[in-house]
């Protein structure tokens, strides 16, 4: 496979389709081979990495309040997660459930469709709760000081909303299994997290979160087609899931979750007659590269794309020190401000 690659990659560029280019630039050995292998039935649900780094020490230093304790931390890395913490009061979430509401039937600018994706491109109040010390502080000690949003999502489960399959996730090259979202520097190395709010209560019966702790160690594969549906895709993750080790994520509206998409995770469906709604954010240093060259983005599971002119990254704390990425266009004010948090 190895010879075969370097003589495809010795041949002129205008003998490859652009599909092609991308299979060889971005998919490793292991994820062409276990393709061929099977003839196309199992593939790597995204590019395959490692966990590698379990610490009880923090990777920024923040005021006490947000602290974590080294057990703690050392849960975290073990796990791949770790909530509920609070972000903000259940009064002060009922006010951001009612300005969020509206928005969600509206159609979004930065995209020009409506779209439960990156809702706080077009709306300052969705970026002040992504600043909230609660969440920058408890992030930073498991990331880093630098901390850069490049994608929010709300997840709206009405009642009878079915399962959100269980999945894991890393560069997002899943997305549509061409071109990675990140480059990160080092893939094995934790670069991204992400950060769940509940903005109604999530219960076990309306189908909280749920993890399967210490799977984030690999990148598995998937099963195509049979019956599991993740969104518009026919896929089952390969892995036998055992019930006893599944851990339940309830958040009373206000509190949130921080997980590396690594770990296995997903929701049951909603089975009962209140709401689940909530939204997600995911955070990387702004040394990972975001959506390199892309102009616009294609998601396979849900078979749309989104015109990235108006999209770009924000800062929520410490700095950019790689000026890689593109930037929000009010970020350049708001900078000096992000500046100020705690270093
Ligand atoms: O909201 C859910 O149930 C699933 C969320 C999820 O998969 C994610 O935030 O990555
Ligand atoms: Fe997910």
């Amino acid at each position: 496979m190895r010879v075969m690659l370097a003589k495809m990659s010795g041949l002129p560029k205008r003998f490859f389709s652009q599909k092609m280019r991308n299979i060889m630039e971005h998919w490793s050995i292991p994820m062409l081979w276990m393709f061929v292998k099977s003839r196309g039935d199992e593939v790597y649900i995204d590019q395959p990495c490692f966990y590698t780094r379990i610490t009880d020490r923090p990777k920024a230093r923040v005021d006490e309040p947000y602290r974590f304790t080294p057990e703690q931390l050392l849960q975290f890395h073990k796990n791949g997660f770790i909530g509920p913490l609070r972000a903000m009061s259940e009064e002060e979430m009922g006010v951001f459930r009612k300005r969020i509401e509206p928005i969600l039937n509206q159609r979004s600018d930065a995209f020009g469709k409506k779209t439960v994706r990156d809702r706080h491109l077009d709306e300052p109040f969705i970026r002040d709760l992504f600043r909230r010390p609660e969440i920058t502080e408890r992030v930073a000690q498991l990331l880093g000081p630098d901390l850069m949003v490049w994608r929010s999502q709300v997840f709206n489960q009405k009642p009878g909303a079915s399962s959100i399959e269980w999945h894991q996730a890393s560069t997002y090259m899943a997305e549509n299994f061409r071109v990675p979202i990140l480059i990160p520097r080092d893939k094995n190395d934790l670069f991204q997290l992400t950060i769940w709010i509940a903005i109604d209560e999530a219960t076990v019966e309306n189908g909280c979160m749920y993890f399967l702790p210490g799977t984030h160690d690999k990148i598995r594969t998937i099963i195509r087609g049979g019956d599991s549906q993740f969104y518009q895709s026919k896929f089952t993750l390969n892995y036998d899931i055992n019930p006893k080790a599944i851990v339940h994520m309830p958040l009373k509206p206000g509190e949130f979750v921080i997980f590396s998409e690594r770990v296995i995770h997903g929701s049951p469906g909603n089975n009962s007659d209140k709401r689940r709604m909530g939204i997600n954010f995911r955070v990387v240093s702004p040394e990972t590269t975001v959506y390199q060259n892309q102009k616009k983005h294609y998601a396979l599971h849900l078979n749309t794309s989104w015109d990235l002119s108006n999209w770009g990254c924000m800062m929520i704390r410490g700095n950019d020190n790689y000026h890689r990425n593109k930037m929000l266009k009010e970020q350049v004010q708001e900078t000096a401000a992000v500046n100020g948090s705690v270093g």
